[in-house]
């Protein structure tokens, strides 16, 4: 189902931001046909850094928990690999038991900073960083979607550079490419998939060039949109309001209309479904 979404080339298609079962079981709800398991809003979430301070196995538990939660593919934001060649396949390994559908990997070093803070982060040799693809590949050969992340724009390090690795991460064996920016419009993304001409399918962020229409995107060569930490700040925001009011209020009346009500909660876990359950296992005495 992941392949279908990001490596065809019919439909731009759109994966949503989810970092715990809940924020995928919304996405769900929502209509999303499939799920971007962000490193920044998994580490958020759990209190870390984008810094490869969660470790790869309390990732893996938490890739778990929005799979099972929702029935849709899952493509997962594994970083550099968490290390060499190795730990890149072990990680992939994992992932699959675990249910992923897609594993994206990026050519950063370990431990990795999260893309918009700082300038000019160092990139991986881009040899080595072929081999943790291929490493991957041979691991967990058609079961995972491989795409392929370039950090070479974002870290300063031009076009020419950008497509010579996206071209290196084709011929490792990568099932599509996603280009990173953090300008705040289009036009240098634009640029790669226009010089790309489309030898894998296109993945985009847009987190920083928000501004721009998704019809900007449906006339090229891009495959799939990611809206990659969406759930997470409006959870942020959220939170942050609702703890100020009841802390400043010294009650909950106020925010109690803003807020989901215990019958939404029940309603999205299908509470309803375990009484069904129980009418039907539960032997009474
Ligand atoms: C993530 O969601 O963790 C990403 C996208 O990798 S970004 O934070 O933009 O690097
Ligand atoms: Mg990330």
């Amino acid at each position: 189902m992941l392949r279908a979404l990001v490596c065809s080339n019919s439909e731009l298609s759109f994966l949503m931001e989810a970092h715990d079962g809940l924020s995928a079981a919304i996405a769900k709800r929502a209509g999303f046909k499939g799920l971007w398991a962000s490193g920044l809003s998994i580490a958020t979430s759990l209190g870390y850094r984008d810094a490869n301070e969660a470790s790869w196995s309390q990732f893996v538990d938490v890739v778990e928990r929005i799979v099972d939660s929702t029935a849709l593919p899952v493509l997962v934001d594994g970083d550099g690999g968490f290390g060499n060649f190795n730990n890149a396949r072990l990680l992939a390994r994992k992932l699959r038991q675990r249910g992923a559908a897609g594993v994206a990997l990026e050519d950063s070093c370990f431990p990795k900073m999260n893309s918009f803070v700082g300038e000019r982060h160092p990139l991986a040799d881009v040899n080595e960083f072929s081999g943790r693809l291929r490493a991957v590949k041979d691991t967990v050969g058609e079961d995972l979607v491989l795409v392929a992340r370039i950090e070479a724009l974002i870290g300063g390090h031009g076009m020419d550079e950008a497509i010579l690795r996206a071209h290196a991460y084709a011929d490792a064996g990568a099932d599509a490419i996603l280009i990173h920016s953090r300008t705040s419009s289009a036009d240098e993304i634009l640029s790669f998939v226009s010089a790309w001409q489309n030898r894998l399918p296109v993945v985009i962020v847009p987190t920083k060039y928000f501004r721009t229409p998704v019809s900007a995107y449906r006339d090229t060569d891009i495959s799939t949109v990611i809206w990659a930490n969406h759930s997470m700040r409006a959870a942020m925001a959220a939170m942050r309001q609702v703890c100020n009011e009841i802390m400043a209020e010294e009650g909950v009346a106020g925010v109690e209309p803003r807020i989901a009500t215990l019958d939404e909660v029940f309603a999205l876990l299908e509470y309803d479904e375990l009484a069904r359950s129980e009418a039907r296992y539960l032997v009474s005495r």
